[in-house]
């Protein structure tokens, strides 16, 4: 019985970056195709990812699917790749399984083949245990029955085997032979029970095991020192690879730190914090008003597996703080309709607003900056090097997600599979920014929407609803 429990506890991890938010949403090119695509990394490790592939173009002859691994030896041998089935009634549309047998970041290589020739795209998907699956609980009662019954029976075998063995056919056996029999079956019941126990020590054991395995962000504490910022960051016990000092630039920036007032969600710093020395982060504290503000920290590490920090920044007066500086922007709202006023009487618009939205289902959340008379502006500048830059925060803070126009992986980690990369060569940038996303389980989220316009950054808030199915 302890075995089959244990072959199901294995059986109960997941995996994410950003909070609550595991899957990956990727919008690129494969050679002459724009693709899109969705890995949802599995709930064990080794487990299986569910892959989605979407093109527009309808004449694609196959579609081969490889997990890599993102760095190390194991990246120059890619096993063989797997094909992916195509939809039966959507020709542009495909699906299929990869395992991932360790917890890492992985790289699925997705190459299409098609009238147009071939390419190829790279997706990076951070994949670790996230839990531990509790037994179902039909399924624990039948196994404890199995067990109880199987236990008793142990039992009286023994105890009949010592009374009735060597008893002749139709005789009946003596006292003695009573007493003995009671006395084993006193032993078969200390051995049985002394099994139980051992079972269940060597089942925590194991359960034990697997709990080290299960992801803990690293955590991160703050502290207000005189006008700055202080970020502490401390490793609570995870992977024993993992350091606190092997951050990669993203966007040219090792943290990204976004500051919400809560429980209100209508005031955003998105900051810059400069790392002081290993695991130190520090920022020039903006002007704050006493209240509580939830701080959600990405940084993506060497090997290019991006995680996000969390912490609850308490202010208990009033704080002058400093100007914001550089990269650093703010932004407020007192409406979060479908069309959001930035300065100058110009306007954020969600230009799909109302679209059903389903839980995990891909959407694409387009946005257009008009300018005062309504007409679609032409002065939108990169934004650290993106379009546009969207949170989406659920409101009861579970969820927290950092998209770009390309999707929720980090720039780089996208960097490290596939070279650098940036909207620079863009000519005249559009008025439209769409970012790929599945809001991931039903619920009210608020979204936050940063573009860059004749040198300032704007931001915009909007409210969204995901209806329970
Ligand atoms: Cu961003």
């Amino acid at each position: 019985m302890t075995r089959i429990a244990v072959a199901v506890l294995v059986c109960g991890w997941g995996a994410s970056a950003h909070v609550g938010s595991p899957d990956v949403f990727f919008e690129g090119a494969a050679g002459p195709y724009r693709v899109s695509v969705v890995v949802r990394p599995p709930a064990v490790i080794p487990g299986v990812a569910e892959v989605e592939v979407r093109c527009a173009s309808s004449a694609i002859d196959r579609v081969l699917l490889t997990p890599v691994a993102m760095v190390g030896e194991s990246a120059k041998h890619p096993p063989t790749a797997d094909l992916a089935l195509r939809d039966k009634s959507d020709p542009g549309y495909f699906t299929g399984s990869l395992w991932f047998m360790v917890t890492a970041n992985w790289n699925v290589r997705v190459r299409m083949e098609g009238a147009a020739g071939k390419g190829e795209l790279s997706v990076p998907v951070p994949a670790a245990a996230q839990r531990t699956m509790a037994m179902d609980r039909t399924l624990a009662g039948v196994l404890g029955l199995l067990c109880l019954i199987l236990s008793v029976g142990v039992v009286s075998i023994v105890s009949a085997a010592v009374r009735e063995a060597q008893v002749e056919p139709g005789g009946t056996p003596g006292p003695d032979r009573l007493l003995r029999s009671r006395r084993y079956a006193i032993g078969a019941s200390v051995a049985v029970v002394t099994v139980l126990v051992l079972g269940r020590l060597w089942w925590s054991a194991e359960a034990g095991n697997y709990d080290r395995y299960i992801y803990k962000p690293l955590a991160m504490t703050p502290s207000v020192e005189g006008d700055s910022l202080r970020l502490r960051l401390t490793d609570p016990g995870w992977i024993r690879s993992r350091a606190l000092d092997d951050f990669l630039p993203d966007h040219g920036h090792l943290m990204h730190l976004f500051v919400v007032r809560a429980p209100e969600l209508d005031r955003v710093w998105h900051l810059h914090p400069e790392r002081v020395e290993s695991g130190e982060f520090r920022q020039a504290l903006p002007a704050l008003a006493a209240g509580e503000y939830r701080l959600f920290a990405d940084v993506v590490h060497g090997n290019g597996f991006p995680e996000t920090l969390t912490a609850l920044l308490t202010i208990p007066a009033t704080q002058a703080g400093r100007a914001l500086e550089g990269d650093d922007s703010h932004g407020q709202a007192s409406s979060f309709g479908p069309s959001a006023p930035l300065s100058g009487g110009h306007r954020l618009v969600w230009s799909n607003a109302g679209e059903r939205l389903r839980a995990r289902a891909p959407a694409s959340f387009r946005f257009r900056v008009d300018d005062d008379k309504g007409k679609p502006v032409r002065d939108l500048e990169l934004y650290m090097g993106m379009q546009g830059h969207a949170v989406f925060l659920k409101k009861d803070l579970t969820v927290f997600a950092h998209v770009h126009p390309g999707g929720t992986v980090p720039m780089a980690a996208l960097a490290l599979v596939a070279g650098p990369h940036s909207m620079h060569a863009m000519g005249e940038i559009p008025a439209e920014v769409s970012f790929p996303y599945g809001l991931p389980s039903p619920g009210e989220y608020r979204v936050f929407v940063q573009v860059k316009r004749s040198g300032s950054v704007e931001t915009g808030m909007f409210d969204v609803s995901v209806p329970a199915e």
